[in-house]
């Protein structure tokens, strides 16, 4: 994977952090709004189309299983009737993820790195690819003063028994990605840390995925709300390429995938 894949974010929630309902109407998911989101990144070249039905925003509340199952199968079987794209399903929850690679996701993506009870044993029946992310602390109070001694090691070091935990229980490293959680009890010193350090990262040998798409690292330097941080998105987003990022997950397909494309026109360039 030389040239960094794109995985477009379809938050099916009406309570995520920079999208917050966009595909809800009346407190009930918005397919044919839902599928004008997903027909747009296609047809701009995403790789994946993550689905997520539980939001995971600093301060969130867990929902009920069966609420995420609703909200997440409608999705999955409506973007899979209509375009020929990867689904990753974001979920920590084992049933969900029975259900979601019954419906035909190619990917799971928990942000919890299989940590429910029960999860790393579904994720390994699915057979397949998953990533593990590390976050300190659960979404209600993990920006709660977040401490490391140093960051960078804590986070290899835990990817790094998950992925030992999944081996003892059948899914082996090469179905893995590994994913550092920018933002997920993280300060911003902390997530420009990693970021910066990010080779350390990508060194274990794994996939890495990254997620910095309009998170609030990038309000701790400039005063922008959600909806107008995309160029500082594409600025993290050509610093994690840089830094080895095998995948991005983001908001602004379109946009990321012109970057991605100068990136490796400069990388294939002779001197
Ligand atoms: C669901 N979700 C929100 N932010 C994320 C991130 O940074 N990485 C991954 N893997 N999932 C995320």
């Amino acid at each position: 994977m030389s040239r960094p894949l794109v995985m477009g974010i379809l938050n099916v929630t009406p309570d995520s952090f920079s999208d917050g309902g966009a595909l809800f109407s009346a407190s009930s998911l918005n397919l044919d709004a839902l599928c004008r989101v997903a027909e747009t990144m296609v047809v701009a070249g995403a790789s994946f189309l993550d689905i997520g039905g539980e939001s995971t925003r600093p301060g969130a509340l867990a929902v009920s299983e069966q609420e995420e199952m609703d909200r997440v199968l409608g999705a999955i079987t409506c973007v899979k009737s209509r375009f020929d794209v990867e689904i990753s399903l974001d979920s920590s929850s084992p049933n969900v993820m029975l259900a979601g690679a019954a419906a035909g996701v190619g990917l799971i993506n928990d942000v919890r790195a299989l940590g429910r009870d029960g999860a790393v044993e579904a994720a390994a029946k699915t057979g397949l690819p998953i990533c593990l992310m590390h976050m300190q602390g659960d979404p209600l109070t993990m920006q709660q003063g977040p401490k490391y001694v140093d960051v960078v090691s804590e986070v290899t070091e835990f990817l790094e028994q998950r992925a030992a935990i999944c081996s003892a229980a059948g899914i082996p490293r090469e179905r893995l990605i590994f994913d550092p959680g920018f933002g997920f009890g993280k300060s911003p010193e902390h997530n420009f840390s990693l970021l910066k350090r990010l080779p350390e990262v990508a060194a274990l040998g794994q996939p890495v995925l990254v997620g910095l798409s309009r998170k609030s690292m990038i309000a701790s330097v400039i005063d922008r709300d959600t909806t107008q941080r995309m160029p500082a998105s594409l600025a993290l987003a050509v610093l994690a390429m840089t830094g080895g990022a095998h995948i991005l997950r983001v908001h602004d397909v379109v946009e990321t995938l012109d970057a991605v494309a100068m990136m490796t026109a400069f990388a294939e360039a002779s001197l």
